[in-house]
């Protein structure tokens, strides 16, 4: 019956404080610990070390303390059991919030405006409308399908990209490979949303940001990823700034993080960088909700959210 709280880079006592309060009947323990393995029934995990869940031989199910679960499939010793991925309005709607923050950071042109005020001028910069300019974005999931309709309700001409097609009232959808291309030339503004697989990895390239619309009412092509890291080239990135192919990025994931102090997106002026903040996993909410799915499991109704293995998201 026991929790295994098994993350890295997060403060585990303040989950379990949060956990326990929720499930009194199930002992929590925090990895690392001398205790045996054998009593855990649920890991909750953000990159765990690999191998140590299939040292749980008695684990049931493993909840990703994130939307995304590359931090677990990455580990070649997994055990094949149900993994619970986070899909929470608290986690939505702060994506949300940085998403929308960042295509009107761009679209209203507040770094313009922050030169142009240190310099003490009273300057009018020409702005588009919203309806003026046409955002596109990839990964239509949980989070990418929320922003989307917020910035569409905003008045952005927006599209989506995914895997599947779908059907959000006044978004144009594209979908899979073949319609990827057509999607870009329409893009003023790229946001990325997308979950790191095999097939998405390092997708956002030269090539790619090559394809964007060159024919916006803006000052070029804007790229804003909050995805992961292993789906951009930092260095194709940086090229892609200094030749103008982009006109500015928003980053909130990077190929390695921490982003190495010597990397020089960190002083690029047109490079806006979070350190994978975009939307905060918040332990009041998130634990609500795998208290949530521990319940439905011992009362015999399906889980919620687990992840597809063969699409490995
Ligand atoms: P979902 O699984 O709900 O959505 C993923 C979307 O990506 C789906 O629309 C899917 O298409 C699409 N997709 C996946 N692979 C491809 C592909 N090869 N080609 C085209 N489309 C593809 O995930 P969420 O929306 O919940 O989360 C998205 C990602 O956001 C997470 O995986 C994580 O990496 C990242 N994230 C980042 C955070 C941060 O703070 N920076 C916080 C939380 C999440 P289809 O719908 O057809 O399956
Ligand atoms: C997530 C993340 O996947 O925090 O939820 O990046």
């Amino acid at each position: 019956m026991t929790i295994l709280l098994t993350m890295t880079g997060t403060d585990a006592k303040s989950w379990k404080q949060q956990l326990e309060a929720l499930t009194p009947d199930h002992p929590i323990l925090i990895w690392p610990s001398d205790e045996p393995l054998d009593a855990v029934k649920y890991a909750l995990a953000w990159n765990s070390p690999p191998g140590l869940l299939a040292r749980c031989t008695n684990l049931e199910v493993i909840f990703s303390l994130g939307a995304g679960v590359d931090h677990l499939i990455s580990d070649p010793d997994l055990p094949d059991i149900p993994i619970v991925r986070i899909v929470d309005p608290n986690l939505t709607m702060r994506m949300t919030e940085y998403v929308v923050f960042h295509v009107l950071l761009h679209h209203r042109r507040f770094h313009d405006y922050d030169r142009v005020q240190k310099a003490k001028k009273w300057e009018i910069l020409h702005q588009p409308g919203a309806n003026e300019v046409r955002v596109g974005v990839m990964g239509m999931g949980a989070l990418g399908s929320d922003a989307a309709c917020k910035l569409r309700d905003l008045g952005f001409q927006v599209a989506g990209w995914s895997n599947s097609p779908k059907d959000f009232p006044g978004i144009e959808s594209f979908a899979g490979a073949d319609q990827l291309t057509p999607f870009l030339n329409r893009t003023d503004i790229l946001v990325v949303l997308l979950p790191h697989t095999p097939e998405t990895e390092g997708i956002l390239n030269k090539k790619l940001f090559a394809s964007l619309a060159q024919d916006g009412v803006g000052q070029g092509p804007i790229l804003i990823n909050a995805g992961r890291g292993k789906l951009q080239i930092d260095a194709e990135i940086l090229a892609a700034l200094d030749e103008n192919v982009l006109h500015a990025a928003s980053l909130d994931v990077f190929e390695q993080e921490p982003l190495p102090e010597d990397s020089p997106l960190w002083s690029h002026e047109r490079a806006t960088l979070t350190p994978h903040i975009a939307s905060e996993s918040d332990n009041r909410a998130l634990t609500k909700y795998i208290a949530e799915q521990i319940k439905r499991h011992e009362a015999g109704l399906a889980l919620e959210n687990v992840i597809d293995n063969t699409k490995g998201y």
